[in-house]
């Protein structure tokens, strides 16, 4: 998608800190981290939002599980735990209209985060 952010740090048209990458998917460090550890996890094909997800995509959200999986554990995350959170339209803070996992670590976490 042309204006996508996303999109354009995939194409490398913007630059990242990749961590990740396989046919599917695209992982990077995000430039403003909350946590010591924080990774976005981006599906390659240009999806909205969790609420934009159609029954084409079933295969693609599925295997976005198995990739936060694997960079989870390539970030070292797998012992000690680590969050994920899907922030999905406005209200719940969602700034960039592709959808994204963000993969959160190396600290303490209390909960709920509301
Ligand atoms: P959100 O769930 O849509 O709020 O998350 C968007 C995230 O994308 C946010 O944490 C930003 O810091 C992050 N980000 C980034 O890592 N690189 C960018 O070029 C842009 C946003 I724009």
């Amino acid at each position: 998608m042309e204006d996508c952010l996303f999109c354009k740090i995939i194409a490398g048209d913007i630059p990242s800190t990749k961590v990740y990458e396989d046919d599917d998917f695209f992982a990077f460090k995000d430039i403003n981290p909350v946590a010591p550890v924080h990774v976005l996890v981006i599906p390659k094909k240009h999806i909205q939002s969790i609420a934009a997800l159609t029954p084409d995509d079933a295969a693609v959200a599925g295997k976005m599980l198995f990739a936060i999986q694997k960079v989870a554990e390539t970030l070292g995350l797998a012992q000690d735990g680590y969050r994920v959170v899907f922030n999905t339209g406005e209200k719940a803070g969602q700034t960039v209209h592709h959808m994204h996992a963000h993969i959160l670590g190396g600290k303490e976490m209390a909960w709920p985060g509301v």
